[in-house]
């Protein structure tokens, strides 16, 4: 399994969606992520390891070599391609089977904020914990998060930011929500790569999450407040 596992970090990295797939070129008629994920299903292979041993590592690496300037933007658009093939897979097992609605849960990636892939992994583990998620996709401006808490009073809000550029955006956000004086007020919980529990309690936050593992047991701590 372990193989297996590593396999598809490999072709997260590679940017092999499946083996249709004409990206990349070496990798002809071999197996992508859809496959693999498929295949370590099929043999048993708990869902969260897929996630985390599989598509997050891979995602890891793309990271890193994004960062140390040996693959581009193309690259990282199609690693991402691949990740969310795999991701879209998992989901159904992720969820806890027939579990009610343990209530709602809005989430955005801040304004000026392009990345998807934390929010949308947060999303889905919360989505398998139960809750109903209200979307607010990405480059979300600190109104739109405003209407959606007049439209769902009283739920949890999830913020993301991946640039240390729109992190700033949290801080608006958080003060443009205080500001509409909402029966019963509301809560936040914010993520992402540059986020620390440090800069959490600096804007006010309520909560913070490191992951997506995390983000569950921090809004459920947060509903239970
Ligand atoms: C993929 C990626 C992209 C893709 C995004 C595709 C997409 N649909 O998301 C593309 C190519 C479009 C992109 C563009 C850019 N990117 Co980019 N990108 C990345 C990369 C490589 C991976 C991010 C990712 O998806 N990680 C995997 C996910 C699973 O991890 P995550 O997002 O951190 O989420 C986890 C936690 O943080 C947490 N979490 C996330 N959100 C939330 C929310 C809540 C509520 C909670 C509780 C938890 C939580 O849980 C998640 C799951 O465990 C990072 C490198 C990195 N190491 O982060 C750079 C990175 C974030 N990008 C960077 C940059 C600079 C850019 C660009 C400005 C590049 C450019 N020159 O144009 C643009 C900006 C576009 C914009 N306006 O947003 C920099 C940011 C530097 C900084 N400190 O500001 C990074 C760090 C790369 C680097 N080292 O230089 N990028």
């Amino acid at each position: 399994m372990q193989e297996l596992l590593k396999t598809i970090a490999d072709r997260v990295i590679a940017g092999r969606v499946d083996a249709q797939s004409p990206h990349p070129p070496e990798l002809a008629g071999q197996p992508g992520v859809k496959e693999l994920v498929t295949q370590a299903l099929d043999q048993g292979a708990d869902p969260l390891t897929v996630l985390n041993q599989g598509l997050l590592a891979g995602m890891e690496v793309v990271g890193r070599q994004f960062r140390d300037c040996e693959i581009f933007i193309p690259d990282v658009l199609v690693a991402c391609q691949a990740m969310r093939a795999g991701a879209d897979l998992l989901r159904p097992h992720l969820r806890e089977g027939g579990a009610s609605p343990l209530g709602k849960f809005i989430i955005g990636t801040v304004k000026g904020d392009l990345h998807d892939i934390g929010k949308n992994l947060v999303s889905m583990m919360l989505e398998g914990a139960g809750f109903e998620i209200v979307d607010l996709g990405i480059n979300v401006p600190e109104e739109k998060f405003v209407e959606a808490a007049r439209a769902h009073p009283g739920v949890p809000i999830g913020l993301s930011a991946l640039l240390s550029t729109t992190m700033v955006n949290m801080e608006k956000t958080i003060r443009a929500l205080r500001a509409a004086n909402l029966p019963g007020g509301v809560k936040t919980v914010i993520g992402g790569a540059p986020i620390t529990q440090e800069f959490a309690d600096q804007i006010g936050a309520d909560a913070f999450a490191p992951d997506a593992s995390l983000a569950v047991e921090a809004v459920k701590r947060l509903m239970a407040a």
